[in-house]
């Protein structure tokens, strides 16, 4: 039986020349798995969620080495083109031959789907969003954002992750079909502030849904049970009192690791999740309303 395909590749000589590697697949959502370290060799595993082997029978040789399927091809693009710069290493530093840059800008291709490629060290990668197959009719009966307002609360404490979180989030209330220009980005000093935030933004009934993004980390925070319990309950209170849906994606992680598992771009991103149950809660909400005022009828 099949347990998982790791494709073995050479970046270099040292445990240093995989660093860029490393990092820039780390920030696009792959998570680091084993690693060995033997006799001044060393190998890291990055992995994906799914994987496989394609077979090809065609008159060229494919353009990349493995094909990375990411959720928004966008995104990840924009990711990396910020982090080439700090990645390609300055002459002088170790590692000088290594070099990371985008080897096929973000375009269509003729099958319908969003695609990049990279070339780290002589590896060659592509980025791919196919065209998203929706079930029309699952998103127009629950997952319906068009014609509706919704307000992201996000804090900048711990922006390395807030951040992900966000782009997770703005990403699944458009995969709704809201339109962009009726999302409005709130940002607070800190995980604190999100349940005030969220209130006024509530209270303001302008809104079909409040999401909050945040993340707490136990070893960074004093008191982090405290306020972590304080967030939480402000948050639901907000939503309780207000009639109006929260989606509640405060991180609250004992590490910054684990925090970055939640954060990732194709994966396990809370705050695509929190976005995706607060549309759904707002889809409910009406549904609800109806179905109460048919009911008194
Ligand atoms: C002060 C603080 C600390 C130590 N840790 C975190 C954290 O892990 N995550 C987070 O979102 N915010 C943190 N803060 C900031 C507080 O939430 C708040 O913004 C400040 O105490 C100011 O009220």
């Amino acid at each position: 039986m099949i347990r998982s395909i790791v494709f073995p590749r050479k970046l270099g000589r040292s445990l240093d020349d995989l660093r860029p590697a490393m990092r820039l697949l780390q920030a696009l959502g792959f998570a680091a798995g084993n690693e060995w370290h033997e006799d001044g060799s060393h190998g890291v595993e990055m992995l994906a969620p799914a994987g496989g082997v394609e077979l090809i029978a065609a008159p060229d040789e494919p353009s990349v080495d493995a094909m990375v399927e990411v959720a928004d091809a966008d995104a990840a693009y924009e990711i990396v083109k910020k982090m080439v710069p700090t990645l390609s290493p300055k002459s002088g530093d170790k590692g000088g031959a290594l070099a990371v840059r985008i080897s096929k800008e973000i375009g269509d291709t003729s099958y319908g789907a969003r695609l990049f490629e990279v070339e780290i060290s002589g590896m060659r990668l592509g980025f791919l969003t196919y065209a998203r197959k929706t079930t029309a009719q699952g998103i127009e009966s629950n997952l319906d954002a068009r014609g509706k307002r919704f307000a992201i609360v996000v804090a900048r404490f711990n922006s390395f992750i807030t951040e992900r979180l966000l782009e997770g989030a703005l990403l699944a209330i458009r995969q709704c079909g809201a339109d962009p220009a009726g999302i409005e980005v709130v940002h607070v000093p800190g995980s604190f502030e999100i349940p005030g935030a969220a209130r006024q933004l509530a209270e303001s009934h302008r809104y079909a849904a409040i999401v909050c993004l945040g993340c707490l980390l136990r070893g960074d925070t004093a008191h982090y049970d405290v306020i972590a319990n304080e967030v939480t309950r402000g948050i639901g209170q907000s939503a309780q009192e207000t009639g109006v849906p929260h989606g509640f994606g405060v991180l609250t992680c004992d590490t910054l690791e684990q925090a970055i598992d939640r954060a990732g771009l194709k994966s396990g991103n809370k705050g695509y999740e929190a976005a995706m149950a607060a549309v759904e809660m707002s889809c409910l909400r009406q549904k609800l309303a109806a179905h109460g005022s048919e009911a008194g009828r």
